[in-house]
């Protein structure tokens, strides 16, 4: 019980075939939104760019982990979970926040269609998330409870306040314990609540939800500090966007504070955590064993 058995090359391709379910789900949606013509050219534009899909595919794993199957309800928990992280990429790529002209390797939202646009893009892909939770999930209380932890992940409480944090940290010197709160508000919440609206929408009971949201909690975290190393080692073509930005802002990285091989460090050991968390699940948490080396061990 434990190591994973398929090779990288196979869980790769796992992987890309679920990312693409999630664009056929976001496609679908879209399509029936009767909305003005050039935002939703926008929102197609942002939407169906070639993302990795990271949290939106954890959210159809944990729900087929718990209860066998990829459900209705998981879907759409997984195009919501998809709608909000691009919202924010795009509202991070605009001149006021992060300024980047490129996004998931094209332009960036605001160098196509406008400044004015690219906000209102993120305003959309924002509610449009909680709208589709509202009326798509099969049963009120599930919605509910859908809605409610994403509006926690990604809130005020959440990835906002990461974001705040984040922006008034710039230039200073934090400590590993600021820069963990910043993170884990940041990027681990949203991962971590992927984790956990899956695991919902599969009907798990309280331990399984726990679990596994403990362990999307792990990776999230992991996932932000191999972002930083990446945004010093790895290359813009292949990041598909501007690397190296980071230190130009003087932004509070791990590797910044913690150094290169400390973080690296630290964040093999978050990876062997989040492992280790799926422990009662036996051979069928497999995907998520693999998806945590996977994104340990990730070039983009
Ligand atoms: C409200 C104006 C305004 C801005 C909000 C909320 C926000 C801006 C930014 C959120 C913070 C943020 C962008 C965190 C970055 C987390 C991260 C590592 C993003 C990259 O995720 P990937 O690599 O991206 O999964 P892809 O493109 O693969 O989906």
């Amino acid at each position: 019980m434990g190591s994973p058995k398929i090779t990288n090359q196979d869980f790769n391709i796992k992987l890309r075939e679920k990312a693409q379910l999630v664009t056929h789900i976001l496609e679908q949606l879209l399509a029936v939104q009767q909305i003005d013509d050039e935002l939703k050219e926008a929102l197609r534009y942002t939407l169906t760019a070639p993302g990795k899909r990271v949290r939106s595919v954890l959210a159809l794993w944990c729900c087929e982990l718990v209860s066998g199957k990829i459900n209705h309800n998981a879907e759409i928990a997984a195009a919501a979970i998809e709608m909000v992280h691009t919202y924010s990429l795009v509202h991070d790529d605009l001149p006021a926040m992060d300024d980047d002209d490129f996004r998931r390797g094209l332009r960036a939202c605001h160098k196509v269609f406008g400044e004015a646009a690219a906000i209102l893009t993120g305003d959309a892909l924002l509610t449009l998330a909680f709208d589709i939770l509202a009326k798509e999930i099969d049963e009120p209380v599930v919605a509910v409870k859908l809605i409610s932890e994403l509006a926690q992940a990604a809130g005020p409480a959440g990835m906002i306040a990461g974001q705040m944090a984040d922006l008034k940290a710039e230039n200073s010197e934090a400590t590993e314990l600021q820069l963990r709160i910043i993170h884990t508000n940041k990027t681990a919440k949203m991962f971590r609540c992927a984790a956990a609206i899956g695991a919902i929408a599969g009907g798990a009971n309280d331990s399984q939800l726990e679990s596994l949201s403990e362990y999307g909690s792990k990776i999230g975290l992991g996932f932000q500090i191999t972002d930083d190393i990446l945004d010093v080692c790895g290359s813009s073509e292949r990041l598909g966007k501007t690397a190296g930005k980071d230190a130009k802002a003087a932004k509070c990285t791990y590797p910044a504070v913690l150094g290169m091989e400390k973080s690296r460090h630290l964040a093999k050991e978050l990876s062997d955590e989040a492992i280790a968390v799926l422990a009662p699940f036996g051979q069928k948490a497999d995907n998520l064993r693999q998806l945590a080396i996977a994104l340990l061990e990730r070039t983009k």
